[in-house]
C-alpha cells in the first residue's frame, strides 16, 4: 500500500509539521490530500490547480486546528469525555490489509488507518473498539472518508457513541457564503442552551457567530462561495445530522490557535451523528461515509443554481 519515494506516487508516507507522520495522497490529474496519523486527521485537500480547499491553522504544539478532525467517541461536550472525544488526540496506525469494503474504491490514492483503545483510553471509556478510517481521492479529485467502528468487546456489553467529521472548508469571505439543503430543518442551537428551533425557508447566510446542530438532514448539502465561484458538495451516509459552526470575531479572539481574522476564511459544515447516539452490540459495525467535491459554480447551470447541485446525483 503506502510507499515512500518520488513525487508521482499515489501514496507517500513522510514527515509533516513537528516531525509528525503524514500520508500524502495524489491523484493522476493533480489533486492531492494529506492525512496525519496524529488524529487520523485530514489537513489538506487540493484540487488539480493546487488550490487548498480546507482551512487549516496548525500551530504546534497545539493539536491540529482545521482540516477534518474526527470527533469520536463523543461530539463536543455531549458526554463526560474531553471535547470532541479522544480520537483526534491519538496516534493512529496505517493498516495495510483492512477487512474488505462492500463497495471497493477503485482509487489507488487511498490510505487505511486504524485506532484501537490503549489501556489508558479504556480507563476513561471502558469499551473495546476498532475504528477503521479510509481516506481516498476519487478520479475527479473528490475526497472520500469512510469510517467503520466495530464493537470488539468480549464482555457482551453494547456501547454508544456520537461522531462528527468536523470539516473546516476554506472560503474566500464568510459573508459571501451560503449553505443550501438545511433550510426548514430543526436544529439545536448551542448558543441558546441547545434549545430546539426550526430553520426558516431561506438558505443559511452568515453575519454573526453560529453553532447549530441540524437534525435528520438530507444526504446532500451545498456550500456556495460566491466570491470564489465555487460550490462544495457534501454527500453523507450514516450521518443524519449536520453541524454548522463559525466562531465569528469575539469567539475567534478567545481561541488561541485561531488568528483574530481567520474566522472570515473558514466554515465548518460537519456530517455528524449527535442527536441519536449510535449503539453497537459486540461484533456489530457502524459505517459513516463522507464525500466532498468542489465544483466551479458555473458548472451548475451557467449561473449559481444550488438546487441543481443538490438534485444531481
Ligand atoms: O462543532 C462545533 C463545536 O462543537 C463548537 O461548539 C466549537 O467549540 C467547535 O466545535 C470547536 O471545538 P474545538 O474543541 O475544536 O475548539
Amino acid at each position: 500500500m503506502a510507499a515512500a519515494g518520488g513525487d508521482k506516487l499515489p501514496v507517500e508516507v513522510c514527515k509533516g509539521f513537528s516531525g509528525l507522520d503524514r500520508v500524502v495522497l495524489r491523484e493522476a490529474r493533480g489533486s492531492s490530500a494529506e492525512v496525519y496519523l496524529y488524529g487520523g486527521h485530514v489537513t489538506s485537500w487540493k484540487n488539480d490547480h493546487g488550490e487548498e480547499l480546507l482551512f487549516a491553522a496548525f500551530k504546534p504544539p497545539k493539536p491540529i486546528r482545521g482540516g477534518i478532525p474526527i470527533c469520536f467517541p463523543q461530539f463536543a461536550s455531549h458526554g463526560g469525555l474531553e471535547s470532541h472525544g479522544f480520537a483526534r488526540n491519538r496516534v493512529w496506525s496505517i493498516e495495510s490489509d483492512p477487512p474488505p469494503f462492500p463497495t471497493n474504491s477503485a482509487s489507488k490514492a487511498h490510505v487505511d488507518l486504524i485506532l484501537k483503545p490503549t489501556e489508558e483510553d479504556l480507563k476513561i471509556w471502558p469499551h473495546s473498539f476498532e475504528f477503521r478510517l479510509r481516506v481516498a481521492l476519487g478520479p475527479g479529485g473528490d475526497l472520500l472518508l469512510t469510517s467503520r467502528v466495530r464493537n470488539t468487546s468480549t464482555d457482551g456489553k453494547p456501547f454508544s457513541f456520537t461522531f462528527a467529521y468536523h470539516t473546516y472548508f476554506a472560503v474566500s469571505d464568510i459573508s459571501e457564503v451560503r449553505v443550501e439543503g438545511l433550510e426548514t430543518h430543526d436544529y439545536l442551537d448551542n448558543l441558546q442552551s441547545k434549545e430546539r428551533f426550526t430553520e426558516q425557508g431561506d438558505a443559511i447566510t452568515f453575519e454573526s457567530e453560529i453553532d447549530k446542530i441540524y437534525l435528520s438532514t438530507p444526504t446532500k448539502i451545498a456550500i456556495l462561495d460566491h466570491e470564489k465561484k465555487r460550490t462544495f458538495v457534501v454527500r453523507k451516509d450514516g450521518l443524519p445530522d449536520a453541524v454548522v459552526w463559525n466562531p465569528w470575531d469575539k469567539r475567534a479572539k478567545a481561541i488561541a490557535d485561531l488568528g483574530d481574522e481567520e474566522y472570515k476564511h473558514m466554515l465548518c459544515v460537519e456530517a455528524a451523528a449527535v442527536e441519536k447516539p449510535i449503539t453497537l452490540k459486540p461484533g456489530e459495525e457502524w459505517k459513516g461515509r463522507l464525500e466532498l467535491s468542489a465544483v466551479p459554480s458555473s458548472y451548475c447551470s451557467g449561473q449559481l443554481d444550488p438546487q441543481k447541485v443538490l438534485q444531481s446525483s
